[in-house]
């Protein structure tokens, strides 16, 4: 039976990629780096999961000299032009200019009235949730989550499966009792990896990533109701049991 639904939220519950790579840019021209991420350069930065990784990949990429730099010295300037960065974002999600994807609202409302728990595994910072889920949400978003992984519980990024697995056990549910959502590549080998079904939304940033062993793959979740999740989730187990016989 479905019992839980795992949402991620870049890409997924809204389409933000864009917003953040705003953020990033703006931190980048306050602090006089002479650094801009175009939409081409950052959707190829999106392979890699986690803000902070993708700066330092960057920083690798525009100056290979940095490995010669003392380690927590480049941590510390990475931890400086993030924190710019996510204030940044937080002020542009907090004037609005996000909303959440089609159907996503719709279908949380559904599953809590069916009495399902729900949770969020993402690799963004606990303050862009809040600031995206209080405005689409109210005050009072974290009362509809069971759970919520993100990076200060989840360091390890995805592709890694290590907060897809923290929240299979704050719910104390087993994988074949949940669905996940996700929009990327890394996303989706996290969520497979945690031995989970998972529905995609890609986004114009991920569009062109391997969604091959998707349960579904949806332009979005506007037309999408709990049956057709209940639906499909009792295929796929009752398909891998078989698989499982045979
Ligand atoms: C996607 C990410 C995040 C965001 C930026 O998160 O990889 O790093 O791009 O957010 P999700 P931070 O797992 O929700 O799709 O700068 O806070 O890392
Ligand atoms: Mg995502």
């Amino acid at each position: 039976m479905l019992r839980a639904l795992i949402f991620d939220v870049d890409g997924t519950l809204a389409d933000t990629e864009s917003a953040h790579c705003a953020a990033f840019n703006h931190a980048f021209a306050e602090l006089g780096l002479g650094w801009h991420w175009d939409e081409a350069l950052y959707t190829e930065l999106l392979e890699i999961s986690g803000g902070k990784e993708r700066i330092l990949h960057y920083w690798k990429q525009v100056n290979p000299g940095v490995k010669a730099l003392r380690g927590e010295a480049v941590q510390e300037t990475i931890a400086r032009i993030h924190e710019l960065k996510t204030a940044h974002y937080e002020a542009a999600i907090a004037s609005g200019e996000v909303a959440l994807r089609p159907g996503v609202l719709a279908l949380i409302d559904e599953a809590l009235e069916q009495g399902l728990q729900l949770a969020i595994a993402t690799t963004t910072s606990p303050v862009n949730i809040s600031a995206l889920l209080r405005q689409a949400m109210g005050p009072a978003w974290r009362h509809n989550f069971s759970a919520i992984g993100d990076a200060s519980s989840a360091p390890i990024k995805k592709p890694h499966p290590q907060v897809y697995l923290q929240m299979l056990e704050a719910l104390k549910l087993d994988a074949s009792d949940c669905l996940a959502f996700e929009d990327s590549g890394n996303g989706l080998k996290a969520a497979t990896l945690a031995g989970l079904a998972t529905v995609i939304t890609p986004t114009q940033y991920t569009q062109h990533h391997d969604f091959s062993r998707a349960l579904h793959v949806l332009p979005d979740l506007g037309e999408t109701r709990f049956a057709d999740l209940a639906l499909w989730h009792t295929a796929h187990w009752a398909g891998e049991r078989l698989l499982s016989v045979e």
